[in-house]
């Protein structure tokens, strides 16, 4: 919970930005010539967004910005400095001057800064953050102190923020899927589970594991998101759960508002050296290791923990809506958004996690691949790897 409002009202008055070491910040400015580039399209849809790409220094400031922006509920701020962000993860050579962007798309003429922001807590929004600060919680131990009501979701993201504030790894990630395969198999052993989300994209971290899960026989997908939490639940490794039934008649041709049947979670995965990690199927919680996941924070838990808390998206579709969905939630969110965007303005089409209406012929597109859904759109197939947009 960071206030950088002086921050970015420099920034936009073009005044020198003040940085005290009290702030914590590690500041880096870039300065300026001119070149043209007219040759970048203006949709992120349209270009090859790589994970590692040239501009790393900038895209990194300008998404601080963008955050800042965000927690200031200016849409349009935010908005714009995510454009410029992903203009500059495409260019195929490292910007040398503000002026050589100020020709891109959605690049204006500005310095470029570099700064680290505290990150948030799962559960808690842009508005109830903003409350907090105004109310004068400045720290998480203000929070605890503090005399706030607080949701479910909340008290799981504070008691467990330590953890969900670190990055969790690819390795970690690859434990999860395993963690989630064993688990959904044993109810529907053919059962087919993708990973999505930013580590579909090769990202080697990330700030929770996406899952798409899906089955020929719509049937055997009926309770199986139940079935799977009652399961983690008895085994002592679900620390926080929030199911979201599928809503069928948000299904519509104008929402983009995604009605898939969700588990938002927060799991106690194992660590590697934990016997749970060995024999997954059969190892039942002891009591010791309830306590610990009772009360993470117990003195006793501390310094003998065996697991780490991860947050887990589960979502279930129809195989028919599959190829939409594994689109919808491979990413990156702005790629998502501007996908969205060009179907609507450039092609009359509305995209959504669950198809593609055809606005001017009334009817849905079928689609069982993502080349076909990019077929389409009269797009050419980005792979995952090249929608870190
Ligand atoms: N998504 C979207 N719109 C949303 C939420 C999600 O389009 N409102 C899509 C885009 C990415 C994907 O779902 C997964 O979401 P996140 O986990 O938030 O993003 P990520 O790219 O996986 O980022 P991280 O690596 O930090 O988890
Ligand atoms: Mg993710």
């Amino acid at each position: 919970l960071l206030d950088v409002s002086w921050f970015t009202e420099s920034m936009s008055s073009g005044r020198p930005v003040n940085v005290e070491p009290r702030h914590n910040l590690k500041v880096v400015l870039s300065a300026a010539t001119e070149v043209r580039c007219s040759q970048m399209p203006t949709y992120a849809c349209h270009r090859r967004t790589p994970l590692n790409h040239h501009n790393q220094t900038i895209t990194n400031a300008l998404e601080i910005l963008a955050r800042s922006a965000f927690f200031q509920e200016s849409d349009v701020r935010y908005l714009g400095f995510t454009r410029a962000a992903s203009t500059l993860k495409a260019l195929p050579y490292k910007l040398q001057s503000v002026n050589q962007a100020k020709d891109l798309p959605w690049c204006g003429g500005h310095c470029m800064i570099v700064i680290q922001l505290l990150t948030g807590i799962y559960g808690v929004g842009v508005r109830t953050a903003q409350r907090w600060f105004k109310e004068g919680i400045r720290n998480l131990s203000d929070l605890k102190t503090m005399e706030c009501k607080l949701t479910a979701e909340q008290v799981s993201g504070l008691r467990h923020c330590k953890d969900l504030q670190q990055q969790v790894t690819l390795e970690e990630a690859e434990r999860v899927g395993q963690l989630v395969k064993d688990t959904l198999q044993r109810f529907v052993p053919d059962v087919h589970i993708t990973m999505t989300g930013g580590f579909r994209r090769g990202k080697e971290v990330g700030h929770d594991v996406d899952f798409l899960i899906t089955h020929p026989n719509e049937n055997a997908l009926s309770g199986l998101l139940e079935d799977a939490v009652g399961w983690l639940e008895t085994q002592g490794l679900l620390l926080y759960h929030h199911l979201k039934k599928r809503k069928p008649a948000l299904r519509s041709a104008s929402s983009s508002m995604d009605s898939h049947e969700t588990c938002y979670a927060i799991v106690a995965l194992p660590s590697s050296s934990s016997p749970w990690n060995t024999d997954i199927e059969v190892k039942k919680c002891n009591s010791e290791d309830a306590e610990r996941i009772a009360h993470p924070e117990s003195p006793n838990s501390l310094n003998s923990r065996t697991w780490k808390a991860v947050r887990v998206d589960l979502v279930v579709t129809p195989q028919a809506e599959h190829a939409y969905a594994l689109l919808g939630w491979t990413g990156s969110k702005h790629f998502e958004r501007e996908l969205r965007r060009y179907s609507l303005r450039e092609k009359k089409l509305s995209l959504n996690s669950h198809g593609l209406y055809d606005l001017e012929k009334s009817c849905f597109l079928p689609a069982q691949t993502e080349e076909e859904i990019f077929l389409h759109l009269g797009l050419q197939y980005l792979p995952p790897s090249d929608r870190n947009a």
